[in-house]
């Protein structure tokens, strides 16, 4: 059987993931779309095989013609969507962040409780990253020992100018708060926040910043974010343990030796670097594989960031205070 999925928001995220579920993916179809730009709307419908348009987002989550809900709508929307998808008894995979505070993100998980099992998929695409997992079974395999340290690199060529520094914090650096947890399978209990001389290029952002987080365990992992680093888009790591180190390079296959440099190419975003674990994250839910990140992991993730956001405004360092996991998420 193929499942029809309904996708809320046709902008950058959405369309991509509609061109992947028409062409790139198993037993899946987009049955709808819904976007407040009705032509962008159908401008997407028209590319994934004549899908219909909705007017009204509800109606797309309500209609018996949907299995599965996809939201790739602006953030602030997610809430309400993901609250009337599990009302709805619907599946749904939002992208991140699963709510921009805690208190949205806590609504949903009441919401889920409630209905009594899992509905809802959170889109941290980077648990699904052939670079990530490999380094993640490195790890557990215990080649090198006991982690000490991570060091993340995120660049991005260009920000709004002006965004608020907690913007870093809340839209980019939240994909690392999240595979810090996913890698050593525990919660981050202490962050700080520090701040060089911001970019020229940045309008006025506190860009870049440094993330200094704590585990349980006391694994400590540092987080540079830069989102005017101008030159490409960049993600990478490297951890650290008793007997070796990991990096995550995830560089192109080919590269360029002219003229006295040898080059490899950057993307422009995240789409081409993590096409793949697009690809995968969307085939694992439809599936229904469950690998993907619960709406547990939505909420711990901004529960972090919201931390650190108190920190980079405070200057000092915080302590999380994570709530215990829920019983519908243990296990
Ligand atoms: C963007 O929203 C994403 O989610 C990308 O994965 C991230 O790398 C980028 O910094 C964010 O702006």
């Amino acid at each position: 059987v193929v499942k029809r999925i309904g996708i809320i928001g046709t902008g950058i995220m959405g369309a991509d993931h509609a061109r992947l579920l028409t062409d790139a993916v198993s037993g899946a179809c987009v049955g709808g779309v819904f976007d407040p730009d009705a032509e962008r709307a159908g401008g997407v419908a028209a590319r994934s095989g004549g899908a219909r348009v909705f007017a009204d987002p509800y109606a797309l989550i309500g209609d018996d013609g949907i299995d599965a809900v996809l939201i790739a709508s602006s953030d602030a929307t997610h809430e309400e969507y993901v609250l009337a998808c599990v009302a709805a008894g619907k599946p749904v995979l939002c992208e991140k962040p699963l709510a921009p505070t805690t208190e949205g993100c806590a609504r949903i998980l009441e919401a889920e409780a409630a209905h009594g099992s899992r509905l809802v998929t959170v889109g941290f695409m980077r648990r699904f990253d052939p670079g990530y997992t490999d380094l993640k079974a490195v790890l557990d395999g215990g080649e090198v020992g006991i982690p000490l340290m991570i060091h993340h690199v995120h660049r991005n060529p260009a920000a709004v100018p002006g965004i608020p520094g907690s913007a870093l914090i809340t839209n980019s650096a939240v994909h690392e708060l999240d595979i810090t947890r996913w890698l050593f399978g525990e919660e981050i209990t202490e962050v700080a926040v520090h701040t060089p001389r911001p970019s020229g290029r940045a309008g006025g952002t506190r860009d870049p910043q440094l993330l200094i987080l704590t585990t349980e365990s006391g694994v400590l992992a540092d987080v540079e974010i830069f989102v005017n680093a101008r030159y490409g888009y960049e993600v990478r790591c490297e951890l650290v343990a008793e007997e070796g180190t990991v990096t995550l390079d995830a560089p192109p296959p080919t590269s360029l030796r002219r003229g006295g440099l040898h080059a490899r190419e950057l993307p422009a975003d995240w789409r081409p670097r993590f096409a793949e674990a697009y690809r995968l994250e969307l085939q694992d839910w439809i599936d229904g594989t469950g690998r993907g990140a619960t709406a547990w992991d939505g909420f711990a993730a901004t529960y972090v960031a919201q931390a650190c956001v108190a920190a980079l405004e405070s200057g000092e360092r915080h302590v999380v205070g994570m709530p215990s996991i829920p019983r519908l998420y243990r296990g």
